[in-house]
């Protein structure tokens, strides 16, 4: 059995040697080698000598453990130290090589808002800035506040089968998102003015048209309002909407719900009025219907006549879309293809 002298040498010189070994190590996986090497359980040198300590009187047994113990422990506060450069935190078991910390993150994959939200959101917007209340109502509908109340009696064509979804139980699905405004007027005296924006339905299915599409129906009474009223407000929303320079002109219409009633066209915005395809060499597009409410509809109500007047006007969503975002088929609005959503 060596001397206790000599066994310190040899831990001095085991030393010496891993430091050696450690400066020199350029890679996880070396490290890793000298980890078992030195510390490993079965066969590590450190280990190794360990062993002799049983060996030894209890006095030299004190001396050699410090000594060996010393040494460990500065082995591996250096081995840590050098695993941490390569940034690594620990010189536990790794044998992926060095990772660059520095490197972006992965990225994460974005939604996006479908075309015919934002243009609702920005058409509910501008009118809510001019002042309007937001409505809502149910989609499913009573005939008298879809029909009867806008002054469209029984055999008015709009009522047909053909037009309209039917639910058993008298129900049907509105056909245009008035039903909201009669309904507020119901509940509130005048003045009023409110945007009803929702989801509409007709028995529809073609390259123009499909069975549901959404609109915003704007309502104003009060007071002595007037087709005047009516002009700037329309004209204030197709110029926030379209452009300050949008050219605009109202043509007489009919509605049964509206006396008198119109129809606005702005310039074409493609082809600058020259005429074109889309707006088939006219050089005018048509936006929205709107007029004055008719006063059997304000009667239903029970509004006074006397006193006050008011306008309405209906706009559809799809149609806006389709100008704004140049989309030449309504269709696309309801595939859902990603391709056309992320466009
Ligand atoms: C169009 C035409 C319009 C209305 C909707 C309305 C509502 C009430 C009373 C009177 Cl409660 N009128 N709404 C008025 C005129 C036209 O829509 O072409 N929409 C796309």
């Amino acid at each position: 059995m060596p001397p206790i002298d000599e066994l310190i040498g040899q831990l001095d010189t085991i030393r010496q040697q891993a430091e050696q070994e450690l400066t020199a190590a350029d890679s996880a996986e070396k490290l890793e080698a000298f980890r078992i090497r030195y510390f490993g359980r079965a066969s590590g040198v450190l280990t190794g000598l360990m062993k002799n300590l049983s060996a030894l009187s209890p006095e030299d047994r004190a001396v050699f453990g410090k000594a060996a113990n010393s040494t460990k422990q500065k082995l591996q506060d250096l081995l840590d130290q050098k695993a941490g450069t390569m940034g690594k935190g620990t010189a536990a078991p790794h044998t992926d090589a060095w990772q660059d910390i520095t490197l972006p993150g992965r990225g994460i994959a974005r939604g996006h808002i479908h075309p015919i939200t934002r243009v609702l959101g920005e058409v509910v917007s501008i009118f809510s800035t001019m002042g309007f209340s937001i409505a809502e109502g149910p989609e499913i509908e009573l005939d008298y506040y879809n029909f009867e109340a806008l002054n469209m009696p029984g055999d008015h064509p709009a009522r047909d089968m053909q037009d309209t979804f039917y639910l058993p139980g008298g129900f049907l699905l509105r056909t245009q998102t008035s039903p909201v405004q009669i309904r507020t007027m119901e509940k509130t005296p005048p003045p009023v003015s409110i945007i009803a924006p929702g989801r509409v339905f007709r028995r529809d299915w073609d390259l123009t048209h499909t069975p549901m599409f959404h609109q915003v129906e704007g309502l104003l009474v009060d007071r002595g309002i007037s087709m005047t009223h009516l002009k700037g407000v329309l004209e204030a929303f197709l110029r926030a909407f379209f452009g300050m320079d949008t050219k605009i002109r109202f043509r007489p219409s009919y509605f049964p719900f509206t006396e008198p009633s119109t129809e606005v066209d702005i310039g074409c915005i493609f082809c600058k009025g020259k005429g074109c395809r889309v707006c088939k060499t006219s050089g005018w597009l048509e936006i929205l219907g709107a007029g004055m409410v008719h006063p059997e509809v304000l009667k239903r109500v029970k509004y006074d006549t006397e006193v006050c007047t008011g306008f309405a006007f209906g706009i559809g969503i799809e149609r806006l879309a389709m100008l704004k975002y140049n989309i030449g088929d309504l269709r696309m609005f309801f595939e859902n293809d990603l391709r056309f959503l992320r466009q």
